[in-house]
């Protein structure tokens, strides 16, 4: 499917270890480096876009469906461990999550940074090759919060475990980004409130629950953060110039992650319940991006990576999607307890080399005068 705009390079999905690919882009001339947009989609299941899943596909994804007609789609990666903390650790620094601390499982929203002072991350390097860098949205690496000065100071604020009115230190502007808007980890995850660089919009000065209960910041909602996330994407692509420095933006969503929770707009959009609307919501989202970067004529030297790091949750409501033909007749494999759905019944789960983990089998679906250039036909 051909449509106006510009072409977007490529497309990726289900890919989590892909520093290598964004390390290809530095081979580019220093006058032609493309800017890179990486969205991160959080408990998206493989079939849930319809271009990956077109006879079984149920929930309508047109901006993906464009972004994979335009581009190029890898759909053959593995990972050591595929959920939210250890695919953005990969991610960011290339390495295999369990060469962390972290040896498996997820960091909550005041656990330390995992990331060590001093690692190179795809952000620092951009940063070194003249990007400029801002990460968008959901961190979940860990954060340095500041800690009470006495127990008194705690004692006055019942629930606080840190003094959130400080600024926290070793966060994404200490990891080489230049700018970080958005939420400290999953939006199940307390505390609940915005983050601008380095510290919270508001004092989390409420009670609240989305799952687990913690201190929130009485304005902000769950409801609010895809679309709010989006809407900053938008602006930084907007207020970028063709003359300007080249830019990488990360941009982690917090969607469709629990609580799921599309908007008024899109609630019985997809007829599926609201796992699938927020689906379409999440799609409508990589559509603006995709229309920001048309618009500000940016595209044509932009990279544009889609991809998630899991597939759905449990509390996507599987059984249910499945008895409307949702996934009729693919495979679903449970991976150290969470359900990776393949409509091939592939594993996602073998082990290679660091360096070799993001690139598998590629097929080509597209190929850029970029991607010619840069990568090869090879
Ligand atoms: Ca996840």
């Amino acid at each position: 499917m051909k449509t106006a705009g510009a072409r977007h390079p490529f497309f990726i999905m289900r890919l989590p270890l892909t520093a290598a690919l964004l390390l290809a882009c530095f081979s580019a001339s220093a006058a032609d480096k493309p800017n890179i947009v990486y969205i991160l989609a959080d408990d998206l299941g493989y079939g849930d876009v319809q271009a990956l899943n077109p006879k079984r596909g149920k929930i309508a994804t047109p901006h993906l469906d464009r972004l994979a007609a335009q581009g190029m789609v890898f759909n053959d990666a593995h990972s050591g461990s595929s959920v939210c903390t250890p695919t953005r650790y990969g991610i960011l620094t290339g390495r295999y999550a369990w060469r962390s601390s972290l040896v498996s499982g997820v960091l909550g929203g005041t656990s330390p940074p995992l990331i060590a002072p001093g690692r190179m991350t795809v952000a620092a390097m951009l940063k070194e090759q003249g990007y400029r860098t801002a990460c968008i949205g959901k961190w979940h690496l860990g954060l340095e919060w500041a800690k009470w000065e006495s127990p008194a100071e705690r004692k006055q604020h019942p629930g606080w475990q840190f003094d959130f009115s400080k600024p926290f230190q070793q966060g994404p502007t200490a990891r080489g980004f230049d700018s970080f808007f958005g939420i400290s980890a999953s939006l199940d995850m307390p505390p609940y409130a915005w983050i601008d660089n380095d510290r919270l919009t508001a004092l989390p000065t409420a009670k609240k629950t989305w799952i687990r209960e913690g201190p929130a910041d009485p304005a902000f909602e769950a409801i609010d953060v895809l679309p709010g996330l989006t809407r900053k994407a938008v602006e930084l692509i907007s207020g970028r110039k063709q003359d300007d420095k080249p830019f990488f933006l990360y941009l982690p969503l917090a969607s469709p992650h629990t609580p799921i929770l599309p908007t008024a707009e899109w609630q019985g959009k997809s007829g599926l319940g609201d796992y699938g609307d927020f689906v379409m919501q999440t799609d409508a989202c990589v559509g603006e991006v995709m229309a920001a970067l048309d618009q500000s004529g940016l595209a044509a030297n932009t990279v544009l990576i889609f991809t998630s790091d899991n597939g759905c949750s449990p509390a996507a409501e599987i059984e249910a999607l499945e008895k409307q033909g949702r996934f009729r007749g693919t495979g679903i494999l449970k991976i150290g307890g969470w359900w990776m759905v393949d409509d091939r019944g592939v594993s996602p789960c073998r082990r290679h080399d660091d360096g070799q983990a993001a690139f598998c089998r590629l097929w080509s679906v597209g190929k850029s005068r970029w991607w010619s250039e840069v990568v090869g036909e090879g």
